[in-house]
C-alpha cells in the first residue's frame, strides 16, 4: 500500500513538472534543514546517518520522498521500529512534514542512511546531501560530519541503549 501510494505521489510529481514550474508551489522553498550532520564511524563501517530538523515553513504538507549524496553509493530514508524490544531500522518511502511543522531526524529515530561510504568521513568534512521532495523540487545542503560519543558502533541503538550491547574485542 505503502508503495502504490509513493508510485501516485511519483507519477503526480512528473506531472506537475511537465506543465508549467513557474505557477507550481515548490516544497522546496518552503523546506528549512536546522542543524544537520553526519555521524563519524570508524573507516570500515559499512554505513553511517545523516541527522537533522526538517522544518515546514509553509502554509501545505510538503514530504522527503528521496535522498541523494556522493559520499555514499546507496542513500535511503530510514526509521527505526521497536520489533518486539529490539530497534531496528526499516526503509520509508517518505518523510512528510505538516504545515508549519517540522520532522526531527536523530539517532534511534528518523535517518538518511549512508550506505557505503564512496571515501573517508572524518570529523569537520562537509557532506553534500540532496532531498528530493514530492513533487519534484530539490533542496541540497552540507552536513558536517561530527563524532557522537557513547552511542555504540552500531546504527541500530538509540540513546535508551546504554550500556551492556557493546562487544569489545
Ligand atoms: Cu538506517
Amino acid at each position: 500500500m505503502k508503495s502504490l501510494f509513493s508510485r501516485k505521489t511519483f507519477a503526480l510529481a512528473g506531472l506537475l513538472m511537465a506543465s508549467s514550474f513557474s505557477v507550481m508551489a515548490n516544497q522546496a522553498a518552503q523546506l528549512e534543514v536546522d542543524n544537520p550532520f553526519v555521524r563519524e564511524m570508524p573507516p570500515m563501517a559499512p554505513a553511517t546517518g545523516a541527522f537533522m530538523t526538517l522544518i515546514n515553513t509553509g502554509d501545505s504538507s510538503i514530504a522527503v520522498v528521496r535522498a541523494k549524496s556522493d559520499a555514499a553509493n546507496t542513500v535511503e530514508l530510514h526509521t527505526h521500529i521497536n520489533d518486539g524490544g529490539v530497534m531496528r531500522m526499516r526503509e520509508i518511502p517518505e518523510i512528510a512534514i505538516d504545515p508549519m511543522g517540522q520532522a526531527e531526524l536523530k539517532p534511534g529515530g528518523l535517518h538518511v542512511m549512508l550506505i557505503g561510504p564512496t571515501r573517508a568521513l572524518t570529523e569537520g568534512d562537509l557532506v553534500d546531501i540532496t532531498l528530493v521532495m514530492a513533487d519534484g523540487s530539490e533542496k541540497t545542503l552540507q552536513a558536517p560530519v561530527r563524532k557522537i560519543m557513547g552511542m555504540g558502533m552500531g546504527m541500530g541503538q538509540g540513546h535508551q541503549g546504554g550500556h551492556g550491547m557493546h562487544r569489545h574485542h
